[in-house]
């Protein structure tokens, strides 16, 4: 046992949560039972790696420059307030956890046995049709941190080995089931790319990718955008996010003003004039973007071509569900930035009603779901249901998330020590979670899990014939597609 911990103290320390070795060592691995040779197993390792860490210096770059920026309204305006972002719920959690006499490192075991959960409900899909291993390692430590929380917070008298098992099954099982919920759309967003989400609104993409065609027209999306005059310079990428970016940035950091800038960013010069300050600042994010794209396509395309050797030996019809930032190089580039501001018209306007009807609890934007959860979601809006449903998810999202995330944090009290978890799911399906738990205790959790596990089940009942070929053979599954339209393959509607 004692060694056995020790292992995988090593593992969660060295490669879980650095995620950008955990793909690494599965490109290897997966090259390696392709029967490739070594040298071509060790080429992929680094290509995956060094784009994966690309990518964590674009998303890195993002949250640091930005993070700071909607926090300090908080001190600008002596608000006690929780700021829903996971890095902020993360720390609440802790605190929450300690505050109780309770020790944190059980989180470590939650891990093990959510990751070991989610591996068996693959290996046994026949049964329980999940399709989807969970790997975004950071994101898995985050969630089993707010997660452990709410099951303290709901059974206080529980031991530590009960809480850590049942915690462990109730988050495998999400883990398995919801990021197998973003198998269809990202299937069809990336043409069969090969992978899935495994994030922090993974139930929102699922909603989206069936609302979005009801809302708006795929025809109308911003690929097809035709900007007359002027206007035609918000086609470039890099152009209408850092307008958009200056704007939006620089109104912020106005009302924060210099003095307070200069004290939460000591990248702002003593000597530096504010508004060249501001313009840096914001042109930082295309800057960010720009790199994001670059390192996702680097290991995305190592870790689908490799996959398929787990795939076909270890776990067989398996897809990866990795970081949403993975999706932004399949969509429009500008979708991104879109669902960005959208988003925050929805948090601001939410959180304007939080003060105005006097909410016991004021909330502030926190940059990680503001951004990633509806980027994403106007990603697959806007290739679905074009600009109108682009515009319209990632803005109902931000309402959501905060009046969600201000119940969750006034509720579970992780308000009083300053956050909230914050994305898309951890504001609408965790927060039902904990409430049942909270009053059917272990009837609830068992209710719960139960439900969680009926999913696949009934998705599977929707499209039997291509469920499994969708995840194994896109290219298979078209033609199929194409035979039930009676078209040729070229010609096929994949909605
Ligand atoms: C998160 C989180 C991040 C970002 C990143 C997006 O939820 O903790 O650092 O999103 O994963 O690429």
């Amino acid at each position: 046992m004692e060694i056995l911990l020790s292992v995988w103290e090593f593992f969660q320390n060295n490669i879980l949560t650095k995620p950008q070795f955990f793909i690494g060592f599965i490109v290897f691995a997966g090259y390696a039972l392709l029967r490739k040779p070594i040298y071509e197993c060790v080429a992929g390792f680094i290509k995956a790696v060094v784009g994966y860490m690309i990518l964590n210096v674009a998303s890195g770059g993002l949250v640091g420059n930005f993070r700071p920026v909607l926090a300090g309204l908080k001190d600008r305006f002596d608000l006690s307030a929780a700021v829903i972002d996971p890095y902020f719920g993360q720390a609440a959690a802790q605190m929450s956890v300690e505050n109780v006499g309770r020790s944190f490192s059980m989180m470590m075991m939650v891990l093990l046995i959510a990751f070991t959960i989610n591996i068996l409900l693959v290996l046994f899909r026949k049964y329980t049709k999940v399709r989807t291993l969970f790997i975004t390692g950071h994101v898995m430590v985050q969630q089993s941190s707010t997660a452990l929380w709410l099951v303290i917070f709901c059974f206080p008298q529980l031991q530590d080995p009960n809480v850590v098992v049942m915690l462990g099954v109730l988050l495998g099982t999400y883990w398995a089931v919801a990021s197998n919920l973003t198998v269809e759309p990202v299937a069809k967003l990336t043409d069969g790319g090969g992978f899935a989400t495994g994030h922090q609104q993974m139930v929102g993409i699922f909603l989206v990718s069936k609302l979005a065609k009801k809302i708006g027209n795929p025809k109308n999306s911003l690929e097809n955008l035709k900007l007359p005059g002027f206007l035609s310079i918000f086609n470039e990428n890099v152009v209408a996010t850092g307008i958009l970016m200056f704007f939006f940035f620089g109104a912020i950091i106005s009302i924060l003003g210099p003095d307070l800038m200069h004290q939460i960013d000591k990248g702002f010069g003593k000597n530096q004039n504010f508004l060249f300050y501001i313009l840096e600042k914001s042109l930082n994010f295309a800057v960010y973007l720009t790199i994001l794209q670059l390192g996702v396509r680097m290991f995305v395309s190592e870790l689908t071509n490799s996959f398929q050797g787990i795939s076909e030996k270890i776990l067989p019809g398996s897809v990866p569900a990795v970081d949403c930032a993975a999706t932004y190089g399949f969509g429009h580039p500008n979708a991104v930035t879109f669902g960005f501001l959208f988003g925050a018209f929805g948090q601001f306007l939410a959180i304007i009603g939080l003060i105005v009807f006097q909410s016991p609890i004021l909330i502030i934007s926190g940059f990680v779901p503001l951004f990633f959860d509806n980027a994403t979601f106007a990603v697959f809006a806007n290739r679905l249901g074009g600009i109108r449903a682009a515009a319209i998810f990632p803005f109902l999202s931000g309402i959501i998330q905060v009046l969600g995330g201000g119940f969750a944090a006034y509720y579970f009290t992780t308000g009083n020590f300053g956050g909230w978890h914050g994305n898309f799911d951890w504001d609408t399906v965790w927060p039902i979670i904990g409430v049942i738990m909270n009053n059917f205790q272990f009837v609830g959790v068992a209710v719960v899990v139960l439900l969680l596990l009926a999913v696949p089940q009934l998705l599977y009942r929707s499209h039997k014939d291509t469920y499994f070929l969708i995840a194994e053979d896109y290219e298979k599954y078209k033609e199929i597609e194409a035979a039930k339209q009676g078209v040729p393959v070229e010609e096929v509607v994949i909605e």
